[in-house]
């Protein structure tokens, strides 16, 4: 079928919804093509069915501010499919969370909880409600409130919410203490949780370090490594500072990072030293990188991103269409050879577009920070044996993980000698779940 006839009657029945529609035209782009050749899929229509949650919950959240207002949030569950296993997901708290934001994340966890290789499902959640400027106490009524909405509709065999955007190891630990209490279990119904009450070691890093072992995977595949390697990094959160933190540990040199109000640039590269002090500030002053600069004497860009700088390696490790066209061309025309996605959908479809056709090294998130869900595979394993690993063990299970993903992006994804990595990963996530749809029968 036509990619545009499809997309016609996607946007028709989510109008309005860009996000959403922007993420189904990237998978369908590459697997119409796959399903045109198989016509099981077609006759079965599993392109219309996974276009279409299992299920969603949208629900009030009315909390109380220090000063005794009373505010009111939205919060959103978007089960999208547990074909494969139950629904996971993170929870994103940030004032631009909405409909179409969390269905485009959830759609594309189906893909990449998929390619992990472990029984997991697609889902995400989030609200509206933006932490920023909030006490610890706002936070945690907030959290309760959420809370006692969302424990009905989630399990440790139904769906596990994790973190993402504004929900770190404060949220996980407020929102895992209300699930506890209100469901008198202790099970691992969330994953991220802090290493004293059943959270896995190297989940906090996951992700970050995950995007960094899949750049290496890919620079191995053409003969290079990432030894010497100039990285420049978008975001200061939690994917950006574990994946910056990898990179310098294996020899690779990071010139700068972002948050919302510019970006660090370090011509002579940032210490494991100075990153720990970032870290801090991010995780536990909630401070902003200007402050940073401040601090050290070192260049700020306010209001800039980080694309400017020239890199052999970029890792967009902040939001959703925050590398456009522009931006990929200046990074192509600076030298740039790989580009990690360390975020969901960082890069516009134009954007990608340029960096296939240039023939960047170009992995798509799905595939690139699928550690961090694999790694809370891997919390969810440790909490039904009710056992822990050691951080070595978890860390080598992470690098076998991310070895497999790339694997499963050569088999699907080659072309002419080259790897295309965003047909690799999107066929290779799709066909797990079309064959469980597939044996299932209509539904
Ligand atoms: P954090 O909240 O820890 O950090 C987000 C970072 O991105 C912050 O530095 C923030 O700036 C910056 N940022 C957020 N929104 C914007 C914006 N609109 N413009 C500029 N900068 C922005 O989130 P995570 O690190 O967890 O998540 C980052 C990305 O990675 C997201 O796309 C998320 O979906 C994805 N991801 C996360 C995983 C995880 O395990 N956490 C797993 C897989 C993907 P500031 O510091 O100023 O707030
Ligand atoms: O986008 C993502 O993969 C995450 N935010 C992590 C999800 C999870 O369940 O660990």
């Amino acid at each position: 079928m036509e990619l545009d006839q499809f997309m016609a009657g996607l946007v028709r029945r989510n109008p309005g919804e860009k996000e959403f529609h922007q993420a189904v035209r990237e998978v369908a782009d590459k697997v119409l093509p796959f399903i045109a050749a198989h016509p099981d899929y077609q006759k079965a229509r599993i392109m219309e069915r996974m276009t279409e949650p299992d299920r969603i919950v949208i629900f009030r959240v009315s909390w109380e501010d220090d000063d005794g207002n009373v505010r009111v949030n939205r919060g959103y569950r978007v089960q999208f499919s547990n074909a494969i296993g139950p629904y996971k997901g993170g929870l994103r708290f940030d004032k631009s969370v909405h409909l179409s934001v969390l269905k485009f994340l959830g759609f594309e966890q189906v893909f990449k909880n998929s390619l992990t290789t472990l029984p997991m499902g697609g889902a995400k959640g989030g609200s509206d409600f933006n932490p920023k400027g909030k006490s610890d106490s706002e936070v945690m009524r907030f959290c309760q409130s959420f809370m006692t909405e969302l424990y009905r509709h989630i399990g440790e065999d139904v769906d596990v919410p994790a973190g993402d955007i504004g929900v770190g190891a404060r949220e996980i630990s407020y929102l895992f203490g209300q699930y506890k209490r209100l469901s008198n279990e202790f099970t691992g119904t969330l994953t991220g949780k802090g290493l004293a009450f059943g959270g896995s070691q190297v989940r906090t890093e996951a992700t970050g370090y995950g995007c960094v072992y899949f750049a290496r995977e890919m620079l191995a595949h053409v003969n290079d490594e990432l030894e010497g390697k100039t990285c420049v990094l978008s975001g200061s959160g939690n994917v950006a500072t574990y994946a910056a933190q990898r990179l310098m540990q294996l020899g690779a040199k990071v010139v700068a990072l972002s948050d919302r109000t510019g970006f660090i640039h370090e011509p002579d590269g940032l210490t494991l030293e100075r990153l720990d002090y970032i870290i801090e500030l991010k995780e536990h002053q909630r401070g902003s990188l200007d402050q940073y600069a401040k601090e050290f004497g070192v260049t700020f860009c306010p209001g800039k991103k980080p694309w400017i700088v020239p890199c052999d390696i970029a890792f967009p490790c902040a939001t959703q269409n925050e590398l456009d066209k522009e931006d990929a061309r200046t990074l192509i025309d600076h030298g740039c050879r790989l580009v990690s996605e360390g975020a969901n959908m960082p890069t516009t479809f134009a954007g990608s577009t340029l960096f296939e056709e240039a023939q960047i090294l170009f992995a798509p998130g799905k595939a690139a920070n699928a550690g961090g869900v694999a790694i809370s595979g891997l919390e969810m394993s440790q909490n039904s044996m009710r056992l822990s690993w050691t951080r070595e063990e978890v860390d080598r299970q992470l690098q076998e993980i991310m070895t497999r993903i790339h694997e499963q992006c050569v088999e699907y994804g080659i072309e002419n000698g080259h790897v295309n990595y965003i047909k690799g990963a999107n066929v290779a996530g799709f066909v797990k779940v079309a064959e469980a749809m597939l044996a299932y029968g209509i539904m």
